[in-house]
């Protein structure tokens, strides 16, 4: 009998990493050609990307006792992602366009979103929360909270990337299969290993390898989507999924930042130079809930999160830095900046004003429409049947 081709017994390489589970700086085999993405960041760059993980896990603290005095409808903790998307989030440059899920806090803020904004939504008050446009929110797209929707934004953006700079060159050829030109900016999108299995993620990929769209793929993979273990999920590793459409795919240790922005830094040079999109699978541990509507107890075991609570990727970086003489005194004060700022925010999202009922038809079209007309007035007369004989309000 010959063997099937599902039974070929394929070797996965080690993942990358650059920092052992304790934090001690054990590089990989597979991480030697990324170390040199590595030449010239230092204990500065490293300080701040454990500023920019504690401060976000503060603040996600701080969010899920919001939701649970009633002050937001519903929070999506991060506790246990931040190594990933701190190093690939400080890897992207200025003119990259980032499309999230809904989980990347740490993301959020490095490109600039305030925390603020990030919490309205979560409190009911705005269907997006920030605006895009605006330079000082980095290219951060809109949360998408239906699975997959963002890797078609990511993808048909990074195709307009390519369209940009071949009409800038006055090429107005859109061939499949073409790689080669240099955008000079590139996309990352988002998403978690239950989004992999969505039609929307993968038919990304197909055109993303057809068009050699300037684009990286980002899978956290936590290892659950919800209650579903990322086992049923699929049944090989994910990064295989993507190199099956054609695209250069790796798998790192995703609670090691050091590991993500190599990666991250070198898929994305190679993105913004025209040689095609890359897929980066994070290997991860969602260590809180899936949201503040879970229970995890009901579906995992305590020895997997007590495995995983010992690869924090905090508590990593923190042995790191003390490995490079970072002391006490530092560790102490990015602490007490992280819980001010995160009770600021707190306050400060306890300050946020109801929006108007009106507003909800302001992005319906974007000119005027007599239907939306019609509710508006509708509503206008319907509010004021609140108002008294005086005018008053009841
Ligand atoms: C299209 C769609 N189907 C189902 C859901 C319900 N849902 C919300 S989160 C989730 C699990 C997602 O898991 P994963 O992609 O691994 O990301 P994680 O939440 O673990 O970061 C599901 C099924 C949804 N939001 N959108």
């Amino acid at each position: 009998m010959t063997q099937s081709a599902l039974t070929i017994d394929l070797q996965d390489p080690e993942p990358i990493r650059f920092l052992d589970d304790a934090g001690n700086y054990a590089p990989s085999a597979t991480a030697a050609e990324y170390a040199e993405e590595l030449e010239g960041v230092g204990v500065a760059e490293f300080q701040q990307w454990y500023r920019d993980m504690v401060s976000t896990r503060a603040f996600d603290v701080e969010c899920t006792h919001l939701q649970r005095q009633g002050q937001l409808a519903l929070w999506v903790p991060s506790i246990g992602q931040e190594g990933c998307q701190a190093g690939i989030g400080r890897a992207a440059e200025p003119q990259d366009h980032i499309f999230p899920a809904y989980r990347e806090h740490t993301i959020a803020h490095i490109r600039g979103v305030p925390r603020v904004q990030l919490a309205a939504q979560f409190r009911g008050l705005t269907h997006g929360g920030w605006d895009v446009t605006d330079p000082a929110h980095g290219n951060f797209h809109l949360y998408s909270l239906v699975l997959g929707t963002q890797t078609q934004h990511a993808t048909g953006y990074a195709l307009g990337q390519v369209l940009d700079a071949k009409r800038a060159a006055a090429d107005t050829a859109l061939d499949a299969g073409e790689a080669g030109t240099a955008t000079g900016d590139a996309t990352l999108v988002f998403y978690g290993d239950g989004t992999t299995s969505q039609g929307d993620a993968n038919e990304s990929m197909i055109f993303a390898a057809s068009y050699q769209t300037p684009e990286v793929f980002v899978v956290q993979n936590n290892r659950w989507a919800i209650s579903v273990p990322v086992a049923r999920q699929s049944r090989t590793p994910l990064y295989r999924r993507a190199l099956g459409f054609g695209i250069r795919a790796v798998q790192i240790d995703g609670n090691d930042p050091l590991a993500a922005y190599a990666v991250a830094r070198r898929f994305l040079t190679l993105a913004r130079t025209g040689h095609g999109p890359g897929y980066i699978e994070a290997l991860t541990y969602r260590i809180g809930a899936h949201t503040t509507s879970d229970d995890p107890t009901r579906y995992r075991e305590e020895e997997e999160l007590a495995h995983w609570e010992a690869r924090d990727p905090v508590v990593r970086l923190e042995a790191h830095l003390r490995s490079l003489g970072v002391t006490d005194e530092f560790f102490a004060e990015v602490r007490e900046t992280a819980d001010r700022d995160a009770k600021i925010a707190r306050d400060a999202i306890l300050q946020l004003p109801p929006p108007e009922p009106d507003s909800m038809f302001a992005h319906v079209y974007s000119e005027e429409h007599p239907r939306i007309e019609e509710q508006r007035a509708w509503l206008a007369r319907y509010e004021a049947s609140f108002t008294d004989q005086e005018g008053a309000g009841a």
